[in-house]
């Protein structure tokens, strides 16, 4: 360990003993979050997360812990009154010792802790049909634990999250300050996205007009986002609640599916191998439906399809704007990160495309 290491680990220290008394046994960098930075603290006899927010994203942290304090107070509540037969737990907000839910470090860091749930584990890619039940089951589940907390009592944490059109004009207001090096590849996505201009505004005009319900939403229920138990292979809890906060259930709906569906995942650099697998979509949809088919209607049914279409789409668009842009939004390891990652989506995207009739029927045969 250099110098700088020791003292990072120092500080790193210092901060985690404001959320706990217990001795520090070990500290490591903790998930593959493409926005905050995660730490996994061992203590002697249990382990939590610890968080350093990213304040260039969440421009106001307190209403992001707000809403995640209010979210996971509410679920706790109803599990206490539902009797499940079966595990399900949620992350709790750890307080620090004056009783605050985050902690601001001497250089405006703000950091936050939060539980770890023992005997979990998560995937980047779905194993077989078993877990793809298990992950749609979760998705269910979170929708229907919150689907009675009133979407008023949370802030909109990430204004335009979500929200495709806005998305269209980061890019097009980028394009017009950038000057860009046009390889086939950047070719490629600028011809994608001008295709598909007029269409994504549907969710977006769907829910201007009324047809879709403003409700809560989990904001980023990728699959290694809900955990699975390590002995029986349940899905016993979805985490990242950073982005829980009114929006559509089909943002949910269409990024769950766009990361389980690819079973090279979202960051396989083999992007012209990705495909949409329409087994492991069924799958999904099966485990959400047994818990959600209480809550859908006719028009949120109908919409189905374009939520999945649409968020594979604007996940591309996202990593394709942020490539031009150098980088900025999501972390990258390497120049083109961004570029790969929006490629992988795209190509997602146009095999969800190309089977659009094949998951209509899976979707009607669902009902
Ligand atoms: C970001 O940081 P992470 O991995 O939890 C992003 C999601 C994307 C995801 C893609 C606030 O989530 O919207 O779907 O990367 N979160 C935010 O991996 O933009
Ligand atoms: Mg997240």
């Amino acid at each position: 360990m250099n110098q700088q290491q020791a003292e990072s680990k120092n500080n790193l220290e210092k901060i985690a003993f404001q959320f706990t008394k217990d001795t520090i046994k070990d500290m490591q960098s903790f998930g593959s979050g493409n926005i905050n930075d995660t730490f996994l603290v061992t203590l002697s006899r249990s382990k939590f997360v610890l968080q350093r927010i990213n304040t260039q994203v969440f421009r106001q942290p307190e209403f992001v812990m707000q809403n995640i304090y209010l979210c996971t107070q509410h679920v706790e509540n109803r599990l206490s009154k539902l009797q499940l037969d079966r595990r399900w737990e949620t992350p709790r907000v750890i307080f620090t010792h004056d009783h605050q839910n985050h902690f601001i470090d001497e250089s405006g860091a703000f950091w936050r802790a939060i539980s770890f749930i023992e005997n979990s584990r998560s995937y980047d890619t779905i194993q077989n049909l078993a877990h793809a039940e298990e992950i749609g089951y979760a998705l269910g589940m979170f929708h229907s634990l919150i689907s009675d907390l009133s979407p008023e009592k949370l802030t909109d944490t990430l204004e335009g999250f979500h929200i495709t059109p806005l998305y269209l004009q980061q890019f097009d207001q980028i394009l017009a300050e950038t000057t860009i090096s046009r390889s086939s590849e950047v070719n490629y996505c600028l011809g994608f996205i001008h295709d598909r201009q007029p269409w994504a505004y549907v969710l977006e005009n769907a829910k201007r007009s009324g047809k879709l319900a403003l409700r809560l939403m989990h904001g980023d229920p990728k699959i290694n986002n809900i955990l699975m138990d390590a002995a029986t292979e349940k899905a016993i809890s979805v985490i990242d609640l950073d982005t829980v906060k009114p929006g559509l259930i089909h943002y949910d709906i269409g990024d769950c599916l766009r990361s389980g569906c690819n079973a090279f995942g979202e960051e396989t650099q083999q992007w012209q191998s990705v495909r949409f697998e329409p087994e492991l979509c069924q799958g999904i949809l099966r485990g959400y439906l047994t818990v959600a088919n209480a809550f859908l209607t006719d028009a949120d049914y109908f919409y189905l399809f374009d939520a999945i279409r649409l968020i594979a789409f604007e996940l591309g668009l996202r990593f394709f704007t942020d490539y031009l842009a150098g980088n900025v939004y999501f972390k990258t390891t390497y120049p083109e990160h961004n570029l790969i990652r929006a490629l992988v989506q795209f190509q997602l995207t146009q095999s969800i495309e190309s089977q659009e009739s094949l998951i209509r029927s899976i979707i009607s045969d669902l009902r």
